[in-house]
């Protein structure tokens, strides 16, 4: 049972023109947060083709832990594990509009550079979810 979360919300219109990639993260070190139980919901409002640099996903990576994103100790916004990078495994969410994809904040994830002309717009809701325990009294 989720009993408390926090929504923050950010929308990301992907820019009229070959544009953008982003190079495999992970979502946690972005924040200030003490613990794992984060997940990114994202609603996706246009269609979303293969030549518009959709979201890719590297399922189960979130069970590889926290991984560097530092270059001698200075945060570089991607993953610099590369080793632990097994893209062969990722998959790319060409959603429709309507779909909504989740996944946890250790989650490996990219986007290659946008190569059509089309805005795509997704709302992207990052989820603090407590699970508390059954027994805890209010
Ligand atoms: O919008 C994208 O292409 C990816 C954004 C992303 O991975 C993020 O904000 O964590």
């Amino acid at each position: 049972m989720i009993n408390e979360f926090v929504i923050k919300f950010a929308i990301k219109p992907k820019k009229n023109k070959t544009s953008g990639g982003i190079k495999w993260h992970q979502d946690f070190p972005f924040f200030p947060h003490t613990n794992f139980d984060l997940i990114a919901c994202v609603i996706h409002l246009d269609d979303e083709e293969i030549d518009s640099g959709p979201l890719k996903v590297i399922p189960q990576s979130h069970e590889l832990g926290l991984l560097s994103h530092c270059t001698d100790d200075k945060f570089v916004y991607h993953c610099t594990q590369e080793d632990k990078i097994d893209k062969h495994k990722s998959i790319s969410l060409t959603c429709n509009a309507g779909d909504v994809t989740f996944h946890h904040c250790l989650t490996l994830h990219s986007s290659e550079p946008k190569k059509n002309k089309r805005c795509i717009t997704v709302i992207w809701c990052n989820l603090e979810i407590k699970w508390l325990s059954s027994r805890r009294k209010y």
